[in-house]
């Protein structure tokens, strides 16, 4: 059984909690009720397209409300944890927004996470329900969700609820079309609800971390701190009424979901677009038919974007910015995605953890491809330092540790995690090796922390490990990122095997995909090695694997 969310989850001392509502940060109202101002100021705009599905604000609002209180009387209550795993898609927002109303909070998962993120997460959260697609791009995410159900029942409380966009199939699903279905009593409905709000100061959503270590790490965000967010980066890249912003990125991660994203669109009485994939075609042809105003996507997909947009034969000028961060993106590269997109490029530095830097909107063409952008808060504290911890002097390269009011203070549940992850004040250390410019600007130099940053998607390395640890031909492995030219990095795995053993990229693919993981974190190339270097601590040294691995120069091959 799961500890209650107040004591897993670090929230800020007193005396900082005390300073962010005094200066205004903090409001002190549920989320939910700021998605009902916009929808009190402009009951039947448009609030979300998705292909041939249009809400009003009015019909989102009544429609979350709605399945908020249909949850209820499930059984799903006010501090409770659910997992969604749905598409970008109208679903996914009213979902979310009936859980913002309801103070159930969603775990944002990804739509290629299997049976061993999912039930770990769910286990580590104590999930009263999952939300999953009927089934997506031919996986059976309905199945998927009832085998977790299945494995996680004997450990929590009670079996979770399944709950199917589309038509279910399965016995024991829960169709969410028939919880949102009816009308009457709405204005009856949205008193009780505001009337039995959640608590500001506790979980909205949890977010996932990439991570280094074993399990991804929950990151628990609550209304108050993510409201400020949202609030400060809308302020700043000026979202606003008119704003039509396109996700295309996965909802869940906290870039398109709020960096203004789909939520910080919704607060500011925007319109959202959302489409379930990058591609280029579809992404242009959506622009030209919304007059899509600002999208977000990763260095890899504006990469995508810049190709294919010349003689697209789409008229993309409604576009006035398109947001790219996530992974590394160089300045050579940043100065042609404008002209190539016929809009501005505005870089964003963030981290689901909180910390999110934004370029300016009217910062001259140098700054803006050059750096990522500064501070969305004069709160944020940030600190740059070298390796044994001593800031570094002003100018210089160093690991960037940060504190501010809608940076928490530590993972949900995960004491040891912490205590690696957070300084003893409680300053984050992101692992990014940046520099600040003298006009505040953070550029991102490189990377300490051992993660793999996959054209955005991050894996951790030791996930991994551990999987393929467990394979019978395996003495020992490391798990780490080669450049990629296309994704920035790609996952490498290095082994060196038993006597008399034999392993092939395929059959590990093969072992980790049984295993459940998601298909992102495969290694998609094997290096089998005689023997692996070694730190003197005594672990792979993967620098050094790195430097074999890229200059070919690869001693014996088994
Ligand atoms: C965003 O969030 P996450 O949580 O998926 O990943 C955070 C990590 C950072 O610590 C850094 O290592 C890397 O992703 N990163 C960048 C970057 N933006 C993020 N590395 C180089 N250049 C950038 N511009 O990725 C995220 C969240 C909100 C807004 C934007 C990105």
């Amino acid at each position: 059984m799961s500890a209650p969310t107040h004591h897993r989850m670090v929230r800020w001392p007193d005396d900082r909690a005390a300073f962010y509502r005094e200066a205004g940060c903090w409001r002190g109202r549920p989320l939910g009720a700021y998605l009902w101002e916009s929808a009190d100021r402009g009951p039947d705009r448009t609030a979300v397209v998705d292909g041939g599905t249009r809400l009003t604000y009015r019909a989102l609002a009544e429609r979350a409300d709605l399945l908020a209180e249909r949850l209820a009387e499930r059984g799903l209550a006010r501090g409770d944890r659910v997992l969604v795993q749905l598409p970008n898609s109208w679903e996914f927002v009213v979902v979310t927004m009936a859980c913002l109303r309801l103070g159930a909070a969603p775990v944002m998962m990804l739509l290629p996470h299997r049976e061993y993120e999912l039930t770990s997460i769910a286990e580590h959260v104590g999930a009263r329900a999952l939300f999953v697609p009927a089934d997506w791009r031919g996986y059976d995410h309905e199945a998927l969700a009832h085998r977790v159900a299945d494995r996680v029942a004997d450990r929590l409380d009670a079996r979770p609820l399944v709950l199917v966009s589309g038509e279910p199939s399965a016995r024991g699903s829960v169709a969410l079309a028939d919880l949102w279905e009816g009308r009457g009593g709405e204005a009856e409905r949205r008193a009780r609800l505001d009337a039995n709000a959640p608590s500001p100061s506790d979980p909205a959503l949890f977010l996932l971390s990439g991570g280094t270590t074993g399990m991804p790490k929950l990151i628990s965000r609550t209304h108050d701190d993510y409201e400020y967010n949202i609030r400060r980066i809308t302020e700043i890249c000026r979202v606003g009424p008119d704003s039509v912003y396109l996700a295309v990125l996965p909802a869940g991660h906290n870039f398109p979901l709020a960096n203004p994203g789909i939520l910080g669109t919704l607060i500011a009485g925007g319109r959202v677009v959302l489409l379930p994939s990058p591609r280029p075609a579809p992404v242009f042809a959506a622009i030209e038919a919304e007059g899509v105003t600002v999208t977000s996507a990763t260095p890899a997909i504006a990469l995508r974007w810049m190709e294919e947009a010349e003689g697209c034969g789409r008229d993309l000028s409604s576009l006035h910015f398109v947001q790219v961060g996530g992974s590394m993106l160089s300045p050579e590269v940043a100065a042609r995605i404008g002209p190539a997109l016929g809009c501005r490029l505005q870089q964003m530095y963030g981290m689901a953890e909180g910390l999110i830097c934004c370029m300016p909107v009217d910062a001259p063409d140098e700054v803006a491809h050059s750096a990522q952008g500064a501070p969305i808060s004069p709160y944020d504290e940030l600190l740059v330092v070298d390796r044994d911890g001593a800031p570094v002097p002003p100018g210089g390269v160093g690991e960037l540790l940060t504190r501010g009011p809608y940076t928490p203070r530590g993972y949900f549940g995960a004491p040891e995690q912490n205590a690696a992850s957070f300084t003893r004040d409680g300053w984050y250390r992101t692992g990014d090796l940046v520099e600040i410019t003298p006009e505040g600007m953070v550029v991102v130099r490189g990377r300490v922390k051992d993660l793999i940053n996959r054209g955005g998607e991050k894996v951790a390395p030791g996930e991994v490990e551990v999987l393929v640890q467990e394979l019978p031909a395996v003495a020992e492995a490391a798990v780490l990122g080669l450049a990629d030219p296309a994704l920035g990095e790609r996952v490498c795995l290095v082994v060196r095997l038993h006597p008399g053993r034999r392993l092939t990229l395929d059959g590990v693919r093969a072992a980790l995909t049984v295993r459940g993981i998601a298909a992102f974190k495969l290694p998609e190339r094997l290096e089998v090695l005689a023997d692996l270097p070694h730190t003197p601590l005594g672990k792979p040294d993967k620098n050094a694997l790195r430097d074999l691995l890229q200059t070919g120069d690869r001693g014996t091959a088994a």
